[in-house]
Formats: C-alpha cells, sequence, structure tokens
C-alpha cells in the first residue's frame, strides 16, 4: 500500500513540474511588427498588464501548409471587469479576421477563453504569422491571461499537406474512404482538389460526408477540366454524392469546397470515393455526345466488311456464273440441233 502511494505522490509531482515547465512567461513584445518578438508553440502568461492604448506584438511559429495554427487565450479565473484582446496578421501584415470575426477581440469575464484557428491552403508551402496582444478597447489585458499557442495537422486523404485549391495542385488519390478537412471562414482552405483515374463504362460516386454545420459543394471535372456534374447540399450538414457514368478513360478532377459561406469554423469532412461498373443500358452523363468506342468501331467495321463481301458474292452470281451457265445452256441446245440436222 505504501509503494503504491509513493508511486502515485512520484506521478504527481512529474505531473505538477511538467505542468508548471510547460508554461512559460510572455515575452515583453515588439512595438511594432519590425519589432515583433519570436515565440515558439508553448503556453505563455502575462507578467504584466499589457496597455488598452498600445500592443505588443509577436511573430507567431511557421505553420506548414494543411496545418492549422490555434491561438487560445483564458482570462484570469477570478477578477472583476477582466477583458483580454488580440489580433492576427498574415506574414504581409494584413488583419486576418476582422473585430467581429476575430475570436479573441475583447474576450470578457473571468475564466473566460477565445480560440482563434485558421487554416491555410497548400498556395504556400510555409506561412508565418504575427499576433497583436493588448490594445483592447475597454481594459488592459491583464497580469496573468494565459496565451496558448499550437499546430495541428489538417493534412486530407492520408498525404502530408493540404489537397490543392487548383487543377495543377490537385491531390492523387485511389477509390476509398478518406478524412481531409476544408476551413471555412476560418482560414483561406476553400477547396480540396483531388485527381482519381477512371476507366470507360465505370460509375464514379465522390461522396462527402460534413459536420452538422457545413454546406458543402461537390464537383466533378474531366481530364479537360470541362465541368461534368455538380451536386450541392440542400442544407447545413447535408451528405453531398456526386455519381456520374464515365465514358472516356483517363483522369477525372473531384472540387470539394467550403468557403465563408459554407461553415463559420473549420470543418473535418469525409471523403468517400468508389468506382463500380456501368448498368449497360445507363444514359452516360458527361460530354454530351455518345462516344463509340474503339471496340465499337473494331465490330461496325467487320460488319461492314462482310456486307462488302456479300455484294462481290452477288456481282460475281450476277455478272459471271449466270452468263456461263446460259452459253453452256445455249451450247448444248446449239449441239442437239447440229446433231439431230446431221441425222436428217
Ligand atoms: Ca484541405
Ligand atoms: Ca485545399
Amino acid at each position: 500500500m505504501r509503494k503504491i502511494s509513493l508511486i502515485v505522490s512520484i506521478l504527481l509531482l512529474v505531473g505538477i513540474v511538467g505542468i508548471a515547465s510547460a508554461q512559460e512567461t510572455l515575452p515583453k513584445g515588439g512595438d511594432d511588427f519590425e519589432t515583433a518578438v519570436e515565440l515558439q508553440a508553448g503556453s505563455y502568461v502575462t507578467d504584466h498588464d499589457i496597455s488598452r492604448k498600445t500592443s505588443e506584438y509577436f511573430k507567431l511559429p511557421i505553420v506548414k501548409a494543411g496545418q492549422m495554427l490555434v491561438v487560445k487565450a483564458t482570462n484570469l479565473p477570478t477578477g472583476v471587469d477582466l477583458i483580454s484582446n488580440a489580433v492576427l496578421y498574415s506574414e504581409a501584415r494584413a488583419m486576418l479576421l476582422p473585430g467581429y470575426d476575430n475570436p479573441l477581440d475583447n474576450v470578457y469575464g473571468a475564466g473566460k477563453t477565445g480560440t482563434y484557428k485558421w487554416l491555410a491552403n497548400s498556395s504556400q508551402d510555409l506561412y508565418g504569422y504575427y499576433i497583436s496582444i493588448g490594445g483592447g478597447e475597454v481594459n488592459f489585458t491583464a497580469e496573468g491571461t494565459k496565451y496558448d499557442i499550437s499546430t495541428e495537422d489538417k493534412f486530407d486523404a492520408g498525404s502530408q499537406t493540404d489537397a490543392g485549391d487548383v487543377f495543377e495542385k490537385a491531390l492523387s488519390i485511389t477509390p476509398k474512404e478518406y478524412k481531409a478537412y476544408l476551413s471555412g471562414k476560418a482560414g483561406t482552405d476553400t477547396k480540396d482538389f483531388y485527381k482519381v483515374a477512371v476507366k470507360e463504362g465505370e460509375t464514379l460516386t465522390v461522396k462527402v460526408t460534413p459536420p452538422a454545420e457545413a454546406r458543402m459543394k461537390v464537383i466533378v471535372y474531366d481530364g479537360n477540366r470541362g465541368k461534368l456534374k455538380e451536386e450541392y447540399a440542400p442544407n447545413p450538414g447535408a451528405i453531398v454524392t456526386n455519381s456520374l457514368a464515365i465514358t472516356r478513360s483517363g483522369d477525372v478532377f473531384a472540387e470539394v469546397s467550403c468557403d465563408k459561406h459554407c461553415s463559420n469554423n473549420v470543418v473535418a469532412y469525409t471523403l468517400d470515393v468508389a468506382v463500380e461498373p456501368s448498368v449497360e443500358d445507363e444514359v452516360p452523363v458527361g460530354e454530351g455526345e455518345p462516344i463509340v468506342s474503339d471496340e465499337g468501331s473494331e465490330e461496325a467495321a467487320e460488319k461492314a466488311m462482310k456486307a462488302v463481301g456479300k455484294g462481290i458474292a452477288a456481282v460475281i452470281i450476277l455478272w459471271i456464273v449466270v452468263p456461263i451457265i446460259f452459253l453452256v445452256v445455249i451450247g448444248v441446245v446449239v449441239y442437239f440441233l447440229l446433231k439431230k440436222r446431221k441425222k436428217q
């Protein structure tokens, strides 16, 4: 029993030391972007009040394409009129979200938290961000306010990146079920393009299952990037299924999208891609004009050749065999007539 309580005590002590060492004091930030102080991922607690008139600037950790930046602010557990304030900016120093959409804008009340999530697309490989803390309109950001800074992997379809937002950066996948992500309003990852190899005669089905609040869209394009079929969820949370018969073998593209009109938050969706042989009499959907396959043309050629053969045979019978028979009959008749005359 003693041993067990000793082990528990040691584990608790290690845990407390771990938590204590995981939290750092937030260093004094720069006066502007130029002098911003670099921060790594971790938990930081302010050791001084930060003015409501001037902010302190920090550089946030570098984030890879397909990773989400997360900054959580936590006010002190007790106190009166506690308000913390922070703003996030891109590397180009542009505000990511305006005040009314900013989750860290004037977080009010003791123990209250605000969490800012930002998922960028793969137009760049790496992203840098800035944060300014303080500068709230009503009150200073109090000593003891905590900021947790982290990154989360939101890679698409088993890759190590974001499926591109353009055809050129489409992610090649095989028919299977995958987990994938889009940003909605919380970032710039509003489209994921996938490339799938298909065969003529197959039916391709792209099924997207969104979270309850997202109203998503799925478009399938042919290998020439011509739109084949578009499906839009009738209501938020609706599963979107885009299914069509393939009339030409090669690559097709599937675009899954969710922008600021689709969701306020980052969405985790399930992407299910399946291919099945088509029902023979199904009307092909797609390029608009029926496509004669190579096999079909071969068959047609064979039939044409047979028809030509029959024609030639008829000509031979009509123009060669019939006259020969005619001549033979005449010859025989003449022969017998002559023979009869000789006898007379
Ligand atoms: Ca994505
Ligand atoms: Ca994307």
